[in-house]
């Protein structure tokens, strides 16, 4: 049976996939480099870093100015999250952790993002998660399985007992990639390669899961 679900934050419990955009066409604005909401596809659920990389192309900076990049780029994210609140989450969000959490379903998190844990809390699903694996808990940023399997090693769990839940390509290859099931949120064109499709998380239910996975 499945004994652990593993939430990815951002495009998953909350659009703060927007957010993200947001702050890096700010930043790609500033600095004149082409960047619009198409080109911005290939950044869901990757680092901050590789973003970086993939907004400047063949433009050289120093170090120096790669680092005041992202933290101007971080600021504008901050800045975006402050109004975060419970209304944020994502329709069908809370009714699932709930229902995963009195099935005794342990729950974590699995985001790329440095600031996944300031967005659960002002999301107010702190009390509903078992671990939170973020930006700063492994080295090698999705598609590699390192931050699935440490958030599974969290919750005490192998991972072919785990299910991720993600929105991005880059995470349904990093949950493969650790040998665990996966629910792709969004369209086929991006999370195809998951074990279950579907657009958002309103109305589902572990036992459908359950079933659909054969877990
Ligand atoms: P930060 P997820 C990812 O979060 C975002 O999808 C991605 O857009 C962002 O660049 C990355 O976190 C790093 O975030 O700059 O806040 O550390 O989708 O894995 O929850
Ligand atoms: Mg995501």
């Amino acid at each position: 049976a499945i004994q652990g679900f593993i939430f990815d934050v951002d495009g998953v419990l909350t659009d703060t996939a927007e957010y993200h955009y947001r702050a890096w066409q700010r930043l790609a604005d500033e600095e004149g480099l082409p960047f619009d909401r198409q080109a911005n596809e290939a950044l869901r659920g990757v680092s901050r870093r590789e973003s970086l990389m993939h907004i400047i192309g063949i433009r050289q900076y120093s170090e120096a100015q790669l680092q005041a990049m992202m933290e101007r780029k971080n600021r504008y994210y901050v800045e975006s999250i402050a109004t975060i609140t419970p209304q944020n989450l994502f329709p069908g969000a809370i009714e699932l952790l709930t229902e995963l959490r009195q099935a005794g379903i342990k729950i974590a998190i699995g985001s790329a993002s440095k600031n996944a844990r300031t967005v659960i809390e002002k999301l107010g699903i702190g009390n509903l998660v078992d671990a939170i694996a973020d930006g700063d808990s492994v080295e090698a940023p999705k598609p590699a399985p390192d931050l699935f399997l440490y958030a599974a090693q969290q919750i005490g769990l192998e991972p072919d007992r785990c299910v991720v839940v993600e929105d991005a390509t880059v995470g349904v290859r990093a949950a493969i990639a650790a040998g665990m099931r996966s629910i792709g949120i969004g369209p086929i064109t991006r999370v195809g390669a998951a074990d279950i499709v579907l657009p958002n998380l309103i109305g589902v239910h572990l036992v459908d899961l359950q079933a659909q996975l054969k877990l």
